[in-house]
């Protein structure tokens, strides 16, 4: 096959003096970062609805790009052939993963058997090209969103069938992310949610849900599935409320339904901002409850109020993320998938190259960043001061259940007062977090 992206050959790492846009300015793949390389921390994986099968279209206007290797068509043999495309993207740009949901690869057909043979042929290709060229798949999902069948919901939708076809369609696709040797499977609960309260049971929905994410984990037991399951939360879009809304609710329906075992977060920047909530809290809250699992790597757009899934080149962010992954051991199935597209008005092949290689760069600062502050210690050390009096004397008795109510009461009548605690020293900490920047 033609090469897709003439012109443009291997990025490789240059430094910060490099004149060449199409070079890595801080990505580094082998340098070693506390004693892991760079490419091991980051795991970067590319999201294949984006980049190749996003087209520039919005609510508001048709496609915008082209994509000159593509006839148009809804055919297997045109789905095969971007596989081509995307394998060079990934090999030229260096990232080790993608990930996909099973429309994106491969033409719905006219019936359920008639998709899963299309997905079959295109796993096949799919198979190949990671043999040729040792990307491997991060994770796979279903799209369980697109199809007008899904318009109330797809586990959470009124009508049995759309269930009974939503799982179905999970199961094969967990088949095939099983084949291409996919560390992980998310869900993401497109319009698992509702338009209005008037026509909705949010009981008896979510516990559909619930049964439906245990069938999916008996599925994966059958099968011998060892991946690791993740759910996505987003609170809103295209839903007015989606139930995995944030990583608490996540984490409080999980125990609800006996799935704490089985399933991750895979937490989304914009997803999180969404919520109301900043991306690191949604990291920190995931890590404190031990299912932080991957991340959707992208941010949104401080002026608008939807999911604008931009490329995430704010270094401050990527610096806490990262963090916070290295403070809690860093990636083990997961890793940064950059859910995110090129604008509507990037309409040059080389925009795509731009948008990843500024990701990957502004996590490879990011990455460096956490390091160093992690070696310089006043952060953690600071944190720890703060919570001193809990590790000794009474406060570490009330944690371990030696206290009762009353033996609170007499120790603070006797003692009479007490203080608040030392200085927050909120200011002084966000000027200590600048000096790395
Ligand atoms: C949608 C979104 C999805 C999931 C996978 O907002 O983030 O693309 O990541 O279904
Ligand atoms: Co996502």
């Amino acid at each position: 096959m033609a090469e897709a992206f003439r012109g443009i050959s291997k990025i490789r790492f240059e430094g910060p003096k490099s004149k060449n846009r199409l070079s890595f300015k801080h990505y580094n793949p082998d340098e070693i970062v506390e004693g892991k390389k760079m490419s091991e921390h980051l795991r970067f994986s590319v999201a294949y609805w984006h980049t190749f099968r996003g087209t520039g279209a919005d609510p508001f206007g048709s496609a915008t790009r082209t994509m000159p290797w593509d006839d148009g068509s809804n055919s297997v043999a045109n789905a095969i052939n971007r596989v081509k495309v995307a394998f060079e993207f990934f090999e030229k740009l260096g990232v080790n993963f993608y990930c996909f949901h099973d429309r994106d690869v491969a033409p719905e057909g006219e019936t359920l058997a008639e998709s899963n043979r299309n997905l079959d042929e295109v796993a096949k290709a799919l198979k190949d090209e990671q043999a040729r060229t040792g990307v491997k798949l991060l994770w796979g999902t279903a799209n369980l969103f697109s199809h007008p069948r899904y318009m109330h919901g797809a586990a959470t939708a009124p009508n049995a069938d759309v269930f009974a076809f939503a799982a179905a369609q999970v199961a094969k696709a967990m088949e095939v992310t099983k084949y291409l040797g996919g560390s992980g499977y998310t869900f993401w609960g497109g319009r698992e949610g509702y338009k209005t309260l008037l026509n909705t049971n949010i009981k008896r929905e979510m516990d559909h849900l619930g049964r439906f994410l245990q069938l999916a984990v008996e599925h994966k037991r059958q099968i011998g599935f060892k991946g690791q399951f993740y759910i996505e939360p987003k609170p809103k879009e295209p839903t007015r409320h989606q139930y995995d809304s944030d990583a608490a609710a996540c984490w409080a329906f999980l125990q609800n339904h006996g799935l704490t075992k089985d399933f991750k977060l895979n937490i989304e920047a914009n997803h999180a901002t969404l919520a109301g909530h900043s991306f690191i809290h949604e990291l920190q809250y995931a890590c404190g409850m031990g299912i932080l699992g991957s991340v959707d790597a992208n941010r949104g757009d401080e002026l608008l109020g939807w999911d604008t899934d931009q490329f995430p080149t704010n270094v401050l962010e990527n610096a806490m993320c990262m963090l916070t992954l290295l403070d809690n051991g860093g990636f083990k199935t997961g890793g940064l998938n950059f859910d995110a597209h090129v604008a509507r008005e990037s309409t040059d092949l080389a925009d795509l190259f731009h948008a990843h290689i500024g990701g990957m760069d502004a996590f490879a600062r990011g990455l460096k960043i956490a390091a160093a502050i992690r070696k310089d210690g006043t952060l953690k050390d600071m944190l720890k001061s703060r919570y001193a009096s809990w590790d000794k004397g009474m406060g570490k008795k009330i944690e371990t259940g030696k206290m009762t109510m009353s033996d609170l009461a007499q120790y603070m009548l006797k003692k009479g007062n007490c203080d608040a605690n030392e200085s927050g020293r909120v200011e002084l900490l966000e000027n200590i977090v600048n000096e790395y920047l």
